[in-house]
């Protein structure tokens, strides 16, 4: 399946539910009037998109003039394509070393298990490091994910420290010749303080294991939580400089216009979505295949 039907697909909910709208609205050929421009306001806003973003856009569409509601349709499109924010390259480290962070729940685990299938699927190698040594079952399911990718897992012992599982992956990964080391952590906001510290702490470490470490650190967010996903990143972004996003169950909610909200609210690029529970449903973020999951053809 090509990455526009992928996210065409995971985007269903939103298309159906708030962006088909606005091709209804929209007849062919006609003169845009204020009328339209505020229905299409608020389209944009029950999106969640943010009232800010929404109105900014429309602000800027209602200056031009158009001829017709088609013209129209396409500056809309590229407008919500600038409003998200570009990803920079990131250089790859030797082994490249990806952080992954979040509250529990939102997809780590998960997302760690699709990205090895993505970078296997692109002939690199990986090597997976269980420190989310907090419970037994959460080591036990990025074992599962290890074994459906066949790669190998670093892990110790439930309730072990999360720090020494990380120098020695990062050390096996040196070892071995691995192309990527993922990391999965534990994300217990409840012990906020405790879990900034031991995010500190892995930091230091890694430094220590591989100078540049870690080279890539990437928030995992739930699309179905809306603006609660912009404060857990701010949250997160105080213990741990965050390089993108990695936005999952965007098919799970009918608000996906959320993506321009977290990427605008946090000035940092998503990255990846998860767009369905199937291991090969996650992809690179691709603004052109988004824009048009959101609209159709
Ligand atoms: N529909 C859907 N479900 C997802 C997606 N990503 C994760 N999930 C589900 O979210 C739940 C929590 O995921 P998990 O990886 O355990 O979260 P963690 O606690 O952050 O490691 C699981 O039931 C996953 O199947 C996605 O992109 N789409
Ligand atoms: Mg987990």
């Amino acid at each position: 399946m090509s990455v526009f039907s992928k996210f065409s697909r995971g985007l269903k909910k939103t298309r159906e539910n708030v962006f088909g709208s606005i091709g209804k609205i929209l007849h062919s050929g006609q003169k845009m009037t204020d009328d339209t421009f505020d229905e299409i306001e608020e389209i944009l806003i029950s999106s969640d998109m943010g009232v800010d973003t929404a109105m900014e856009i429309l602000d800027d569409l209602r200056d031009q003039r158009f001829n017709d509601t088609d013209a129209f349709l396409a500056e809309l499109k590229t407008a919500i394509s600038t409003a998200l924010t570009e990803g920079k390259k990131i250089p790859k480290g030797n082994p490249h070393i990806i952080l992954i962070v979040g509250v529990n729940g939102t997809g780590k685990t998960t997302s760690i298990g699709k990205l090895t299938y993505l970078l296997r699927q692109r002939g690199e190698s990986v090597l997976l490091a269980a420190a989310d040594t907090f419970r037994a079952a959460a080591i036990d399911q990025l074992g599962i994910w290890a074994e459906r990718n066949d790669v190998d897992i670093i892990k110790h012992q439930p309730g072990s420290d999360p720090s020494a599982l990380v120098f020695d992956a990062l050390n096996a990964g040196k070892a071995r010749n691995i192309d990527n080391v993922i990391i999965d952590t534990a994300g217990r906001l409840h012990t906020k303080s405790n879990l900034m510290l031991e995010l500190e702490k892995i930091h230091r470490v890694m430094t220590k294991a591989i100078p540049g470490a870690p080279h890539e650190t990437l928030i995992v967010l739930d699309a179905t939580t809306g603006q609660n996903a912009i404060n857990q990143a701010r949250e997160f972004a105080k213990s741990t400089p965050l390089d993108g996003i990695i936005l999952s169950k965007l098919d799970g909610t009918a608000k996906g216009g959320v993506v321009v909200a977290i990427s605008k609210a946090l000035s940092i690029p998503v990255r990846y979505v998860g767009l369905g529970e199937k291991i090969d449903e996650f992809e690179v973020f691709d603004k052109a295949a988004f824009v048009n999951g959101l609209f159709g053809e």
